[in-house]
Parts: C-alpha cells; sequence; structure tokens
C-alpha cells in the first residue's frame, strides 16, 4: 500500500537493499535535531515500521471540560480549571482582542474585525462564568460579552508545554537528522498525485527527513508542474517557471554543463531562496551523474561540535552572492546570506551556499578573510566525508523532492549518449505553500485539528 511504500524508504538505484535492512538503517541514522520537541505525531513509527498509519498518529481528540473559572483582577488574568485538574492562565487583554463574536471577528474569513485603537490594553472583566453548554463567557466593563469554546480555550494555553505543542503542531520544526545510512523514503508518484493520504505521508515525510523520491513519473517534461499544482503553484526564478538541466552551449550557470556539481543549496543570489526544489529524470547520461545529498543542519550541528570557532564564523558573517545572465528575462542578481543561518536562539534554520556563485566581491575586513575561509572549509570538509554523503542515481522517470533550506545537492561530472543529453527537469516550491497543502491534508486525512 501507499505507506509501505514510503515508509520502506526504497533505496533508489545504487544500492538496493531489503526493505527490513532499509528500515533498520533509518532507524540508525534518523534522529530528532536539537531543536526536537515533544511532537503530536508518531512520524518515527510510521517511517521506521512502515505499518503505522497517519490516521493513529493524529492530536488527541480528548475533549476538554472546564471545571471552574475565576478573573484574577489584581493580575488582569483569567483563570480557568480542567476537568483532569490542570490549570491555563489567559490575560484579559488577550481575551478581548480575541473575541470570537461577528462584531468582533469575520467569520467568513477567520479574521479579526476588531481595530487596535479600540482595544483596551488595561481592560478589567465585570464577569466571568461557564455557560450551559460547557464555554467560557466573559462580560466586559462596557457589557460586551465575549464566548470562548473549551477546546479554542485549551489549544490556546500559555503554559511553556501547552506552547511548544502548538508550534510543533503549526510548523513541524522537529527534523530527523540523516547521514549516508539514510534509506531516502520513496513513494509512488501517481499514488500522490491522487491520492490524499500518500500526499500527506509525502510531505510529512518531505519535513522531516527532507529529501523523498517519487518513482513512477512519465519520463516527460511537465510532471514537476504537475507536482506542484498538487501542493499549490511553483515559484517562479530568472531561470523560468521550470528549467532544463542540460549541458547547454553558452550555459548561463554551472549546472546547465556537463561538468561536476559540489554540494550545494541553489539560489543563494536570491535574499528568499526557494524553499523546496524537484527534480524530475527524463533522460540519465551514459556514464556519471549521478546524485548526491547530505543534510545541512546535521552538518551544521557536527561542524559546531568539532570546530565551534567555524561555526562561529559561518553564522555571523555575510557573504555575498551574485549572478547575471538571461534565461526567463535578463538579470543581475546580489544578495548577501550567513552560510549556515540561524535564527534568534541560535537553531539552525536554513543553508545558503552555492560556490559557483559565491561572489568574488569579499564584504570583509582584512583580518576576516582567512577566518572565513578556513570556517567553510571546515564546513566543506565535513559534509564531503563518505559517512555524510547520500549517493543515489535517478533513472528516467524518477523524481526527487527535497529541502533546499536544508539539504545540499551535486551531481558526479557525466558523460551524455551521443543522441540523447542527460536531461532533467527542474522546479522550485515555497515552504510556505507546501506547509499549507500538508496543513489542509492533514485535516482531510484526519479531520478537524
Ligand atoms: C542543479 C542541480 C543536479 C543534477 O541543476 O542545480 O543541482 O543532477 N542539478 O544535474
Ligand atoms: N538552476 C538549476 O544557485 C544556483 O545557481 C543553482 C539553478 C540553474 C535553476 C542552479
Ligand atoms: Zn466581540
Ligand atoms: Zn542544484
Amino acid at each position: 500500500m501507499w505507506m509501505s511504500k514510503l515508509a520502506r524508504c526504497a533505496l533508489p538505484s545504487l544500492q538496493r537493499s531489503t526493505s527490513a535492512m532499509a528500515c533498520q538503517a533509518l532507524r540508525a541514522c534518523c534522529r530528532p535535531g536539537p531543536a526536537a520537541t515533544p511532537v503530536p505525531f508518531r512520524m518515527t513509527a510510521m517511517q521506521i515500521r512502515g505499518h503505522q498509519t497517519l490516521g493513529s498518529a493524529s492530536l488527541s481528540l480528548a475533549r476538554h471540560s472546564v471545571r471552574h473559572v475565576r478573573a484574577l483582577d489584581e493580575e488582569r488574568l483569567m483563570e480557568v480549571e480542567w476537568g483532569d485538574g490542570d490549570h491555563s492562565l489567559y490575560p484579559f487583554t488577550w481575551l478581548r482582542d480575541n473575541c470570537q463574536c461577528p462584531l468582533c471577528t469575520l467569520q467568513s474569513a477567520r479574521a479579526r474585525l476588531l481595530l487596535l485603537s479600540d482595544l483596551n490594553v488595561h481592560t478589567g472583566v465585570d464577569a466571568v462564568e461557564i455557560t450551559n453548554d460547557n464555554k467560557v463567557s466573559l462580560v466586559w466593563p462596557d457589557q460586551h460579552i465575549s464566548v470562548f469554546d473549551a477546546e479554542w480555550l485549551k489549544k490556546r494555553c500559555f503554559s511553556p508545554t501547552a506552547r511548544q505543542a502548538m508550534q510543533e503542531e503549526l510548523f513541524l520544526n522537529e527534523r530527523y537528522y540523516f547521514d549516508s545510512k539514510l534509506r531516502i523514503p520513496t513513494a509512488d508518484y501517481q499514488e500522490v498525485l491522487h491520492d490524499d493520504k500518500a500526499a500527506l505521508a509525502w510531505l510529512l515525510a518531505l519535513r522531516r527527513v527532507g529529501i523523498v523520491y517519487l518513482k513512477g513519473a512519465p519520463a516527460e517534461q511537465g510532471q514537476v508542474a504537475r507536482l506542484a499544482e498538487r501542493i499549490g503553484y511553483l515559484r517562479l526564478t530568472f531561470y523560468g517557471h521550470t528549467w532544463q538541466v542540460q549541458d547547454k552551449p553558452m550555459a548561463n550557470n554551472v549546472a546547465y554543463t556537463s561538468g561536476k556539481l559540489s554540494l550545494h543549496t541553489d539560489y543563494p543570489a536570491l535574499h528568499f531562496a526557494p524553499g523546496v526544489q524537484f527534480l524530475h529524470c527524463i533522460n540519465q547520461a551514459v556514464k556519471g551523474g549521478e546524485s548526491e545529498v547530505v543534510d545541512g543542519f546535521h552538518m551544521a550541528e557536527q561542524l559546531q561540535r568539532e570546530d565551534p570557532e567555524a561555526f562561529r564564523t559561518l553564522t555571523s558573517l555575510h557573504i555575498d552572492f551574485t549572478d547575471t545572465g538571461t534565461d526567463y528575462c535578463d538579470f543581475m542578481l546580489q544578495s548577501k546570506k550567513r552560510i549556515i543561518d540561524v535564527d534568534s536562539e541560535g537553531r539552525v534554520v536554513r543553508i545558503n551556499y552555492n560556490n559557483a556563485t559565491r561572489e568574488s566581491v569579499l564584504d570583509l575586513p582584512l583580518h576576516q578573510v582567512q577566518r572565513f575561509y578556513q570556517a567553510l572549509k571546515a564546513y566543506v570538509d565535513i559534509m564531503n566525508r563518505p559517512e555524510n554523503v547520500v549517493t543515489y542515481v535517478m533513472e528516467p522517470g524518477d523524481i526527487v523532492t527535497f529541502d533546499n533550506w536544508r539539504l545540499l545537492h551535486g551531481r558526479r561530472s557525466y558523460v551524455s549518449r551521443p543522441d540523447r543529453l542527460r536531461h532533467l527537469e527542474g522546479a522550485y516550491l515555497d515552504w510556505d505553500e507546501v506547509m499549507s497543502r500538508l496543513r489542509i491534508l492533514r485535516r482531510t486525512v484526519h479531520g478537524d485539528m
């Protein structure tokens, strides 16, 4: 069935193995990254064993009953005591701001009508009570009434644990780091197009693992666009809506030669690089052309451990990238990126690195130049270690889908058949659109969340 196919994590081409071995390998090499938080989805079981359907992985549907409510006027908080004895606190201001009544919320758009200019951020409360149907009702000093659903409130509890669970539900930021032992999760192209469960499993693995292989597409152009339409729409760039990776005369990009592409993320020359990439093999080479991927987040973690100084350098210095030429139209891009991009808490969120488009203009004071090269070299050396690189060979009809903010990918140099050029068709998407489809599929497959 669809699930076992994806969960089998079948090894594409090069090194095939039995599904049991493959799953063993995933267990061995995939582990939660540092941003790991308790997740409400049991992806691990799904990926590893292949029996687990995501149906049993849905969020707890237990109803929450309100046992008691009171207003803490001094602190300007409402306290809810739940049926199980748990307590939650909600600021008055937040409750007033999020009143769900038709005057304060446009139901059809699920959007706030209440203006901030009409919000008293020091508001008190006249009365709070539990309604007959187990909702929480508040009367404000101007006699406006807000009624809140118990489940709605419970999900929005301000406790650190509840906040973390909600953020994980919304963004699925927990990742399973991998190394060379990864057996790339694999699904059937047609199933992903036509079956919501298969599509959901695909996108969940794409988010968690970072790469999913789809087999069984027709070996003709147009398939990456179809796949993008399954999600929403593709990301247009200067290389076109979709683009043809082939050895071209007067190539406007090193990708359009038959040379080796060292491990890179695509398009660091754009300040907002594409989040997701699809590559569809239409014709493969006679010799060479093998694909390689590494987990850039996992490699960054290793760098931080082995060479903290190099990690600090790559997470702090802004490096220039450039891309000039003509394709969809003429372009002359310049960007400045940290090669290892971290959020305000120091967690790695994005890798930006393509050695081909790294600008010769190096906007650093002289004394930082050597430090930068050493740091970059240290990172690249780690990602080139055989134990970190996953190698595979694409066959006509195969599509690889991967996280371009996290993985670095490359290809070995190749020789095409004299009569048939090696040909991949590629397309980009952004994570917003992919996550949007993922959330909708989750709702369709598992019911409302
Ligand atoms: C690219 C690329 C991979 C390949 O076009 O950016 O990484 O196998 N291509 O040709
Ligand atoms: N292509 C494949 O950063 C890059 O230039 C990546 C992009 C040409 C669309 C290559
Ligand atoms: Zn209201
Ligand atoms: Zn590329």
